[in-house]
């Protein structure tokens, strides 16, 4: 067989391949920095070699068979579900975030490690034979005719990875049943998602029936169509920009008795800018 054309290449492409990362076809010059590597997860992933930074890392990279078997041999080496919990999945969604957050990670990124650290809580959660403690109960839901739910999903795995009970009622959640599961269950948040021009119309109907039903929990309004002005048309509402804010807002409801007026007053810099209608 005569030798590829391209074989003359050879050397200069791959000399120095380790100085190269290639990603979506576009070369970066410079070494290649991996996840763990980022100076901000350094900081955030447990540093001794072990048991902790190894589950860790199974989140950081999405490896839900590796997270599973790993937390599996741990609780059988007598580690504690609570500390792997904390020390180990968490940080391991920690990072995730960071990196999230300064656009290095994507939606598949956060979508993976989601899943590979829910379900290593749900080993551990077994193994405590009851679900670990939770701060507050933060209800979320995608508004009535409204079928898009990535972001509320990724808003329960947030809550979830940082001890919030999510309640999660799905998507194209009807008005009354909101305002049913919000008497059951006394939120202290709920966040209401609509992707929609044609159902972030609800955002007002639902805050309407919630004080008719004497319900005054704020709710955080988000979604790809939402705007600020226009939540802030109605009482009781912030606007949300980004999923992983959901818990900063929620810790500041609990842990510091904000009220929605608060946060729409205190936390520019999470709900976004003012933006005026439609400029
Ligand atoms: C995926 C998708 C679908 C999927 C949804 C799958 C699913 N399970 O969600 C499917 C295929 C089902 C779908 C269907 C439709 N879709 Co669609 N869809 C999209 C698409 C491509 C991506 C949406 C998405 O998931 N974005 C990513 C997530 C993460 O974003 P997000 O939910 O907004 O969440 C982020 C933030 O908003 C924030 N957030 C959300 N909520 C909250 C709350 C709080 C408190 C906080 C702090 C933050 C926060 O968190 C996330 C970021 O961290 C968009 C186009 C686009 N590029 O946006 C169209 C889009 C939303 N769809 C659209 C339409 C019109 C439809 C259909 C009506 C199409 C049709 N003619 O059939 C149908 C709906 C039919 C129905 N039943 O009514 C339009 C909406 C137009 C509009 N402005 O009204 C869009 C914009 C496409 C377009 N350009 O026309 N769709």
């Amino acid at each position: 067989m005569s030798e590829s054309p391209l074989a003359k290449y050879n050397d200069l492409i791959f000399d120095n391949y380790e100085d190269i990362a290639v990603r979506y076809n576009v070369k970066i010059e410079g070494p290649a920095l991996k996840p763990e590597d980022d100076p901000e997860v350094v900081e955030i992933l447990p540093k001794e070699e072990g048991v902790k930074r190894s589950l860790a890392l199974t989140v950081l990279y999405g490896d839900k068979d590796e997270c599973d078997a790993q937390v599996e041999k741990a609780l059988e080496a007598g580690e504690d579900p609570i500390d792997l919990i904390n020390n180990a999945l968490m940080k391991g969604m920690d990072g995730v975030s960071a990196l999230y957050t300064k656009g290095e990670f994507f939606l598949p990124d956060l979508m993976l490690a989601g899943d590979a650290m829910m379900s290593g809580v749900a080993i551990c959660e077994d193994k405590l034979g009851h679900k670990s403690e939770t701060k507050a109960p933060v209800m979320t839901f995608a508004v009535e005719g409204d079928p898009h739910d990535i972001g509320k999903n990724l808003i329960v795995m947030f809550l979830n990875a940082n001890g919030y009970g999510a309640i999660d009622l799905g998507r194209d959640v009807p008005t009354a049943e909101v305002v049913k599961q919000a008497q059951e269950n006394k939120p202290v948040l709920m966040t209401a998602t609509a992707l929609m021009t044609t159902t972030m119309t609800e955002f007002s109907k639902i805050v309407a029936a919630l004080q008719e039903a004497g319900i005054d929990t704020p709710i955080g309004c988000g979604g790809g169509a939402v705007r600020r002005d226009f939540v802030e048309e109605s009482p009781q509402t912030f606007y949300g920009v980004e999923a992983y804010h959901v818990p900063k807002l929620a810790d500041a409801i609990v842990d510091d008795g904000k009220t929605w007026e608060d946060i729409r007053n205190e936390y520019s810099d999470i709900v976004g800018e003012y933006v005026a209608a439609y400029s």
